[in-house]
């Protein structure tokens, strides 16, 4: 983890010296790596150099670089793991860092042109939070450190899956690669996503909050508006990916797009302002699928004020925005959704949080 990550992880930071030297006997995690000096040479460690990170606790401890960028996990003497944070996460209280406030309002969601979005019906909703991003590799990576999210998987998986496609698919998971730490966290299931959210005291985001934080009320298809998607508004599949799929997966892909937006898989987070949602939500459209917190149903033509999920066990979930390889526009509207059984782990599904706010 090198200074390049502070702003992003929104850990607390501040510089220190790099050390040569031995590991230290270590019991314990360090909850607050402090700034590591000894990322040189771009973002790689220097094997056998160890670098001091201070502890929860103010001691200092350190953190070895075992071979070229792996170091091992900074330890602190006699600290415990601490607990998971957990808030009430319907409290009226304030957006986190990282997050959008949402106003309460009144839209229409769905859509007729849809197959599984019809009818359009009425929802009003309270206000709420939603993350501006989807959850980076580096932010779910500090959940775990911590004890409160099962470690990811760098691999896909789903009922049926065979070897082969196992090994094809797997190549596009983001954890556990270097230089991904900005990238979207993929291959997680239902309950990884759910598990982060609450340890950052809030929940994945209903679908009517989803929608509305991606369209707000005028109706649009999209989140920029009613523009077809173009390669400087999302990351889906381009030509980029096209000509990816043919070299990497021998496969013959249609681009939703002729140009190319720079990602032929998932992108970092955030890189394409121009396709913000009126409420300047990034990344609602392409990047990965992203879980929420419903079972899918049918929609009925009820009006509905702050839709609860309903939850029937292993039932499958609601996903919403489309993905890099996503090859149709419609795939990429704002009213589109898939259901997807919540164990499953797929390249190009990760997830947002959301909370209720105070307005
Ligand atoms: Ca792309």
């Amino acid at each position: 983890m090198c200074m390049e990550d502070r702003a992003h992880l929104g850990t607390a930071f501040r510089s220190v010296r790099s050390r040569p030297g031995p590991a230290v006997v270590i019991v314990g995690l360090c909850t607050f790596m402090v700034g590591v000096a000894g990322c040189s040479r771009g973002n790689k460690c220097i094997p056998g150099v160890s670098v001091e990170c201070s502890c929860a606790n103010g001691r200092r401890s350190a953190q070895v670089c075992a071979a070229e960028g792996t170091f091992q996990p900074c330890q602190c003497l006699g600290l415990a793991i601490p607990p998971p944070v957990k808030r009430a996460p319907d409290a009226a209280v304030d957006c986190l860092a990282g997050q959008v406030p949402i106003p309460g309002g009144t839209f229409w969601m769905g859509d007729q042109d849809l197959d599984k979005s019809k009818p359009v019906h009425k929802v009003t909703l309270s206000p709420y939070c939603i993350d501006k991003t989807e959850v980076t590799v580096a932010a779910y990576r500090i959940c775990v450190q911590a004890g409160a999210c099962p470690p990811a998987s760098a691999t896909v998986d789903w009922k049926g899956i065979k070897p082969e496609d196992k090994t094809k698919w797997s190549q596009f998971c983001t954890w556990g690669k270097r230089g991904y730490d900005k990238h979207p966290i993929n291959c997680v299931d239902w309950t990884q996503a759910n598990a982060y959210c609450e340890w950052m005291g809030g929940r994945l985001p209903t679908e009517a909050e989803w929608e509305y934080a991606a369209r707000g009320s005028d109706g649009r298809n999209y989140p920029w508006g009613n523009q077809p998607p173009d390669a400087t508004r999302l990351n889906a599949c381009g030509s980029e990916c096209a000509s990816m799929a043919q070299q990497r997966l021998d496969a013959s892909w249609t681009p939703m797009y002729a140009d190319n937006d720079g990602w032929p898989a998932t992108a970092p987070v955030g890189r394409y302002p121009k396709g913000a949602s009126p409420f300047g939500v990034l990344d609602m459209a392409g990047n990965v699928w992203e879980w929420t917190a419903d079972s899918f149903a049918d929609y009925n033509s009820e009006p509905a004020t702050n839709p609860q999920p309903s939850r029937h066990d292993d039932s499958p979930r609601v996903t919403r925005g489309g993905a890099w390889l996503s090859e149709l526009a419609a795939r990429v509207r704002t009213a589109d959704r898939f259901g997807l059984v919540p164990g499953y782990r797929i390249n190009s599904l990760g997830f947002r949080c959301a909370r209720g706010a105070k307005m």
